[in-house]
């Protein structure tokens, strides 16, 4: 029997009656690793009454302080990094050294998010008017709902909770079903470090139940989600239903490219990162390969070379450089991008099917797989989220910036060039909210604003600064002290 957890509403486990229930799977071996609730729209509605009773406290309580109960969550973290680490591998599927790399970018994120209890920044600025002073203040938006994905299931949740937190709200956490015991280990962090009940909640269950009661509650004043662009929208319009603040951080169909003069050594170790990290399961994952024809041949080439001796296998590992895909709907729809690439006419040069036979016939096994593919077709502009590149063949510069922007997408972007005006015009035309220079799409850090433009978002940004936007509402406040009734725009 797998180990049962609950919810944690107001600072307690609990099991409600009659609960119906699930179970998580390794996707590498098919192993049954919790069983969790099945939330119904009743439990997100309690979840919520909580939030919303320990709201008051917890926003008084200063945030140095509040910082200071964040860095012992953190605390946690990095003593449990090696269990939680390998949670995540086995819940989600990436290798060993990815597993723990998200829970160190949890670590990182909440000590950044820790000093910004001593800053939360408003301005002063001069009136018009004598003896009268201007000003804002951050102030916390109130019951914050945090909808999060499987595929970084502790760093993207902390990216919500402990921004949040530290502002001043309190959270109803909902995590993605199949790697609910990832969620119950994120929450138990803060449980440890002593954070008042009420403060962070924990909902298991599907998204249409407790997301929909959540998005829908009014006391929930703002909803945090990263996940598919129509779950997104989804999340958006009924928002929208009720007025709420909704900060979406969705696909992508990242690019990268790879000019005739780059370093094809270097540009090689960041495509491979790039693709087939986290079996290509990242938002930010590079999903097109953009080939200078004076390149394309060479580089095709040492990338098919290296991928003869690319080991897929159980991520828990050493040798093996990726893991299986993260459930049986991954690997359905993944395969489906193969099969359709295939049908019109992309040249599959690597990969391209399930791994079969002894311990892969257990797991959700991908071949890493290389198309030669033409802009336009499906493969290259629909976000895959699995380990499938295509490789796109083109003139020049301009004709790879024009191919990289023509996508619905515009979370990450690449360039591998030694030409420094050109890796500048790239960063100037590349539509992207990110966009490295001579490295991989993938490996953002936390003290930056991360996001993106088109359909990859709805205009705002998480983590780095931008995050205490995300979470705190402006007030301006107006001192005026002449003791007399001063006109603005009136008097001079
Ligand atoms: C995501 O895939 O949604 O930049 C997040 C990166 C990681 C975060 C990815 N730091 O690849």
């Amino acid at each position: 029997m797998p180990q049962e957890y609950g919810l944690f509403i107001d600072g307690k486990w609990e099991t409600p009656k009659d609960a119906k229930r699930f179970s998580t799977r390794n996707p590498a071996t098919g192993e049954e690793l919790g069983s969790f609730v099945s939330g119904s729209a009743k439990d997100a509605e309690r979840a919520v009454t909580a939030a919303t009773k320990a709201f008051r406290a917890w926003r008084e309580m200063p945030a140095p302080k509040r910082g200071q109960l964040l860095l012992r969550a953190a605390e946690v973290y990095k003593r449990r990094k090696d269990d939680l680490g390998a949670t995540v591998t086995q819940e989600m599927g990436k290798v060993l050294p990815e597993g723990k790399g998200d829970v160190q970018e949890a670590i990182e994120f909440i000590e950044y998010m820790s000093a910004e209890g001593r800053r939360l920044l408003g301005e002063t600025v001069p009136s018009e008017l004598r003896n009268k002073y201007c000003m804002t203040v951050l102030q916390p938006k109130g019951v914050v709902a945090a909808i999060t994905p499987w595929n970084f299931p502790t760093a993207i949740p902390n990216w919500k909770i402990a921004a949040a937190l530290i502002c001043g709200n309190t959270v109803v956490f909902k995590p993605a079903s199949n790697t609910s015991l990832c969620g119950v280990k994120v929450v138990r962090a803060y449980e440890e470090a002593g954070l008042p009940p009420g403060v962070l909640n924990l909902v298991t269950g599907p998204g249409g139940v407790v997301g929909d009661a959540l998005i829908s509650d009014p006391r929930v004043k703002a909803v945090s989600f990263t996940g598919g662009t129509d779950t997104g929208r989804h999340v958006y319009s009924k928002g929208a239903e009720h007025l709420k603040y909704v900060h979406l951080e969705l696909g992508g169909k990242n690019p990268q490219i790879v000019l005739n003069d780059a370093n094809l050594e270097l540009a090689l170790d960041g495509v491979l990162f790039g693709a087939f990290g986290s079996s290509g399961q990242r938002c930010t994952a590079t999903s097109r390969l953009i080939l200078q024809e004076g390149v394309y041949e060479k580089f095709l080439g040492m990338l098919l070379e290296r991928l003869k001796s690319f080991k897929v296998g159980n991520p828990m590992d050493r040798e093996v450089d990726m893991g299986p895909v993260a459930s049986a709907d991954q690997e359905r729809k993944i395969l489906g991008y193969i099969d359709a690439g295939t049908k019109e006419g992309a040249k599959l040069r690597a990969g391209g099917k399930k791994l079969t036979g002894g311990a892969y016939d257990r797991g959700f096994f991908i071949a890493p797989t290389v198309f030669e593919a033409k802009h336009g077709m499906r493969i290259t502009k629909e976000e895959i989220f699995g380990p499938v590149l295509s490789v796109i063949k083109v003139k020049d510069f301009e004709e790879a910036v024009q191919v990289a922007n023509d996508v619905d997408y515009g979370l990450s972007s690449s360039i591998y060039t030694k030409d420094v005006n050109l890796s500048f015009q790239a960063m100037e035309r590349l539509e992207a909210g990110i966009t490295y220079i001579n490295a991989p799409t993938i490996g953002a850090e936390v003290q930056l604003p991360f996001g993106g433009i088109k359909q990859t978002g709805n205009g705002g940004r998480e983590a780095g600064t931008s995050a205490i936007e995300e979470f705190t509402e402006i007030k301006t406040v107006f001192v005026d002290f002449s003791n007399r009734l001063q006109k603005a725009q009136i008097e001079g």
